[in-house]
C-alpha cells in the first residue's frame, strides 16, 4: 500500500490509513465468523432493516464493527451504510477529515447461517467542498468520483481487494500472525470466462433480452466456450471475485415487476464496477456504465451486469435487443 501510495500523489497517506482500518473491520469480523456456530451471533434480531429485509445478528454485528473502527478514527466526516436509513455525519472531524465512507457491512445475509461465503463492499469518496461540513447529500455521488473502493471477502480465506485507480490489488489476511500480504498484484480479468452467475429461480420475472442471454449461453458451441457453466454462491461479493480472477459475468438485472432490480448503487455496484473496470473488465446496466449513472438517492437500486468486458458486452447487445442469438 505504501508503494502504491508513493506511485500515486492523488492518493493521500489518510486514504491508505482508511484502507487498513477497512481491514482491521475485516479482522474483527472473520473472527466472529470463524467461530459463529459457537457463540450467539447466528439468526435473525427480529427486526426488519432500511431495506424492508430481515435484519440477521450479523448483519448488525457488521455494521456496529465498522461504526465502532471509524467513528473516532478521524479519518472520515460522514458514514452511509445499508443498514442505516440515513447516514452519521462528524461535524468534529471537519475539516481534517476530508473522506465519507459508503459501505454494505455484509453482503449475501442468507448465507451468515450455513457457514458459507459472506463480504463487505466499500466506497469512498471526498468531501465535494472545501468551505462547508458535507451534508447528507453530498454522499449521493457519481461512481466516477469515487477515490477508493473495494470489498472484503470472508471465504475459506480473509481477503481485503481495492482499487484508487490505479489497478487492482488483492490482500490475503494471515490468521497466524494477525497480518494481510499482498497475494494478488495489479489483478487483471480476462477478455471473457465460461462462468454465468445469476439467481436463475428469477428467470420468469426478467425481460425477454436477459431470458435470451442466459438462454444463449446454456447452447453449447465450442468456437466461443459455451456452455458456460453456472455458479451462484449468494453472495455478491463472492461471485464477483471468482469472476475477477477466472472472467465470466454476474446478472442482477431488472424485473418486469421491479425494473431498477435488487443491488445498491452507492454501496453495492458502483465499487465493484470500479475493481472490476480497473481490473480491465466491464459493469453496465444493460444499457448504462454503472458508473456513469445518476445518483440520486443513499439506497437507490440499480440493475448490475459485470464481468469480463466481452461477457458483458454481449450481454448488453441482447439486453438492448440487438441480438437475440
Ligand atoms: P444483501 O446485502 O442484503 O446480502 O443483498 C445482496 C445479495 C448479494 O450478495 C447477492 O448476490 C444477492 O443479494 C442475492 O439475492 P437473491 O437471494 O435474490 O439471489
Ligand atoms: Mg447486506
Amino acid at each position: 500500500m505504501a508503494q502504491k501510495q508513493a506511485a500515486h500523489p492523488g492518493a493521500s497517506k489518510e486514504l491508505f490509513t482508511l484502507l487498513s482500518q477497512v481491514g482491521l473491520v475485516g479482522k474483527h469480523i472473520a473472527q466472529d465468523l470463524s467461530r459463529a456456530g459457537l457463540i450467539d451471533i447466528l439468526g435473525t434480531t427480529g427486526e426488519i432493516n432500511v431495506q424492508g429485509e430481515t435484519l440477521k445478528k450479523l448483519d448488525e454485528i457488521a455494521n456496529q464493527t465498522f461504526l465502532k473502527v471509524f467513528d473516532q478514527s478521524g479519518l472520515v466526516c460522514a458514514l452511509a451504510s445499508e443498514e442505516m436509513e440515513k447516514p452519521i455525519l462528524f461535524p468534529e472531524n471537519w475539516p481534517q477529515a476530508k473522506y465519507m465512507l459508503l459501505f454494505d457491512p455484509l453482503d449475501g445475509s442468507s448465507n451468515t447461517d450455513c457457514n458459507m461465503p459472506l463480504g463487505a463492499i466499500f466506497s469512498v469518496v471526498k468531501s465535494a467542498s472545501n468551505d462547508r461540513m458535507p451534508t447528507e447529500d453530498d454522499l449521493v455521488r457519481k461512481g466516477t468520483e469515487q477515490v477508493a473502493a473495494g470489498y472484503l471477502l470472508y471465504g475459506s480465506s480473509t481477503m481485503l481487494v481495492y482499487t484508487v485507480g490505479q489497478g487492482v490489488q488483492g490482500f490475503t489476511l494471515d490468521p497466524g500472525i494477525g497480518e494481510y500480504l499482498l497475494s494478488h498484484q495489479q489483478v487483471q480479468i480476462p477478455v471473457r470466462g465460461k462462468v454465468y452467475s445469476v439467481n436463475e429461480g428469477n428467470y420468469h420475472k426478467w425481460a425477454t433480452g436477459t431470458k435470451q442471454y442466459v438462454d444463449y449461453l446454456k447452447i453449447s458451441d465450442t468456437a466461443t466456450g459455451r456452455p458456460y457453466s453456472g455458479r451462484y454462491s449468494g453472495c455478491l461479493v463472492a461471485d464477483v471475485h471468482r469472476i475477477l480472477l477466472d472472467g465470466g459475468i454476474y446478472l442482477y438485472p431488472g424485473e418486469l415487476t421491479r425494473p431498477e432490480g435488487k443491488l445498491r448503487l452507492l454501496y453495492e455496484a458502483n465499487p465493484l464496477a470500479w475493481v472490476v473496470e480497473q481490473a480491465g473488465g466491464r459493469a453496465s446496466t444493460g444499457t448504462l456504465r454503472i458508473l456513469d449513472v445518476e445518483a440520486k438517492q443513499l439506497h437507490q437500486r440499480v440493475p448490475l451486469i459485470i464481468g469480463s468486458a466481452g461477457d458483458v458486452r454481449d450481454a448488453e447487445e441482447f439486453t438492448q435487443g440487438r441480438r437475440t442469438t
